[in-house]
């Protein structure tokens, strides 16, 4: 079956954009939507890089000697062009306090519950942080930092850097009246967040009982940017901002209109933790306009088309010719795609490590496809939702070794090798789609390169146009640069004749002609 691939929706980029200017027109109290689209008052949050080395290795609670080891030797020389750290603010750190509560000591998820903005870490320390980042950085790769601003801590005494404190009383940081527990601007009756649907709960109460700051204050704004702009001047290009969707769309803009330029003379990256789901103001549809959003919709589309349940079949990676805009996701150029990550891994939404193969295949597409600015996670392998990294008794993460407790997918041959091909195509739209209506797919980018997958358990033949002109190309996955593996020959019509390994893809580069 051939599918001539429609330009996407065009009806529904148009709008998107509509509702993106008058949404800034409201915010920005102009009248009409052409005065506000002229004036420049509002310094958005930039848009995806187009083209370019723009993948992104998330090496999830990686300690900072490992990230800066990791991007001299590997995420460097592959062709990452940045990689994603784990919150580096002082966290709590959970004691054996004999009430019951310390039946879990150091959960992967301490890091979420900020102390103060001291860079002592479970990861490192301040200078270990600061010199990962200059390494990184020398090594052509951006490092992107996962920033908790919507709260400080839910629990605990002691923090990774010694700090003694109370809840809601972070001495010379923040006390009780930086916090909605305070100023009655939370309407539940438990102070939590007890409906997501609820626009005030869901921006001022507290979301699974972590103190929640009043991002609609000054003071607190400030002294947001204040560590976010210490992190910009370590060397860090932008954020992913956790709960950003708790935050809301008006203080995570004042937020972000306080932020310095990056080293490089550009706009912080600004990526908002927004799921799915809910209403109006609370779709990620809506936090469009404040920064690019996280692709948690799309981990799910990407689940289903490659897994499905509850039989553990393969689903249909032939629904994957819309995944994208087509498929109700939001705009490509806003948003930052994924397989999964540390929530998704976890909750059921996403396929995972344990997939093995399928999950390779998953993050081959999500390179392959042109959608999102792609993101490949690597963190460590698990048991229990809670389970630590691997650390020291103290809590303290040790070096990552992939293998022994890390995944590494980043370093997979065949991961790494569609970094190659997406760096290789660049910003050239996706082509003569073809499927067998189940699960063998394949695709050209422009004229620039060619990919075919295969989601079944034994490998497929298939005889498809590729678009690229007559001649004998290398596939990058079994020859990598050598071109000592399958060759894929391409007759005077732009056909080729392939056979897909079974969980496999192959996939040629119109450069790689022999
Ligand atoms: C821990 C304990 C809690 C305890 C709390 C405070 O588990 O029992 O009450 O500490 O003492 C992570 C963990 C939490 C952990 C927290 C702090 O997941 O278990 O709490 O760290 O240590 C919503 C939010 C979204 C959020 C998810 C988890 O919208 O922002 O819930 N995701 C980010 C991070 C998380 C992190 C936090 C936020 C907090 O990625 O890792 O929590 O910093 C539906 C809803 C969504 C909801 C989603 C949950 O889809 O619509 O809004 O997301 O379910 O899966
Ligand atoms: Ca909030």
């Amino acid at each position: 079956m051939t599918h001539p691939r429609t330009s996407p929706l065009r009806g529904r980029r148009r709008f998107a954009a509509l509702t993106v200017s008058g949404l800034l027109a409201a915010c920005v109290g102009v009248s009409t939507p052409v005065a506000a689209e002229a004036a420049p008052a509002v310094r958005a949050a930039p848009s995806n890089p187009v083209g370019g080395r723009d993948v992104i290795a998330n090496l999830w609670e990686w300690n900072w000697p490992s990230v800066a080891r990791e991007c001299t030797t590997q995420l460097g020389p592959k062709g990452y062009g940045g990689v994603q750290v784990a919150p580096p603010q002082d966290s709590v750190k959970r004691q054996r306090l004999g009430d019951g509560s310390d039946t879990i000591l150091h959960p992967w998820w301490e890091v979420y519950q900020a102390v103060d903005y001291a860079l002592t870490s479970r990861m490192g320390n301040e200078a270990q942080f600061r010199s990962m980042v200059s390494t990184c950085r020398r090594a052509g790769v951006k490092v992107y930092v996962d920033a908790v601003v919507n709260h400080m801590t839910g629990q605990g005494d002691t923090s990774y850097g010694g700090v003694k404190y109370a809840r809601y009383d972070y001495a010379g940081l923040y006390g009780q009246g930086n916090f909605h527990k305070y100023s009655g601007d939370c309407p539940s009756a438990s102070g939590g967040i007890e409906d997501f649907n609820n626009l005030q709960q869901v921006f001022n109460c507290e979301l699974v009982g972590l103190a929640d700051l009043r991002t609609d204050t000054s003071v607190v704004r400030s002294r947001v940017a204040a560590y976010l702009n210490k992190l910009l001047g370590y060397g860090v290009s932008g954020f992913r901002v956790d709960a950003a969707k708790h935050v809301g769309q008006a203080d995570l803009d004042a937020i972000y209109a306080r932020l310095h330029d990056t080293k490089d003379g550009t706009r912080p990256y600004w990526a908002l933790e927004v799921f799915g789901g809910g209403p109006g103001r609370l779709a990620p549809d809506a936090f469009v306009r404040s920064g690019v959003v996280l692709g948690l919709d799309g981990v799910k589309q990407l689940k289903s088309a490659f897994k499905s349940y509850p039989t553990d079949a393969a689903g249909s990676i032939a629904t994957l010719r819309d995944f994208g805009e087509d498929s109700g996701l939001t705009p490509s150029r806003r948003t930052l795609s994924f397989v999964q990550n540390h929530d998704t891994e976890r909750n059921g939404d996403a396929l995972s490590y344990k997939d093995g193969a399928t999950n390779r295949l998953a993050t081959q597409y999500l390179l392959a496809a042109g959608y999102g600015r792609p993101q490949v996670y690597s963190a460590f392998s698990f048991t229990t939702a809670d389970d630590s990294p691997p650390a020291t008794p103290d809590g303290m993460i040790t070096d990552a070794a992939c293998g022994s407790g890390w995944t590494c997918a980043h370093r997979d041959r065949g991961v790494t090798a569609l970094v190659r091909w997406h760096n290789g195509v660049g910003a050239a739209p996706q082509a003569h789609w073809w499927d067998d209506g189940a699960n063998v797919i394949a695709f050209s980018r422009g004229d620039r390169g060619w990919v075919a997958m295969n989601n079944n358990t034994v490998a497929r033949t298939v005889r498809v146009q590729t678009g690229l002109a007559r001649g004998r190309y290398c596939d990058v996955v079994t020859g990598g640069r050598s071109c000592s593996g399958t060759v894929v020959a391409v007759n005077g019509s732009g056909v080729a004749r392939v056979t897909v390994p079974a969980k496999g893809t192959v996939a040629v580069l119109a450069a790689s002609r022999r």
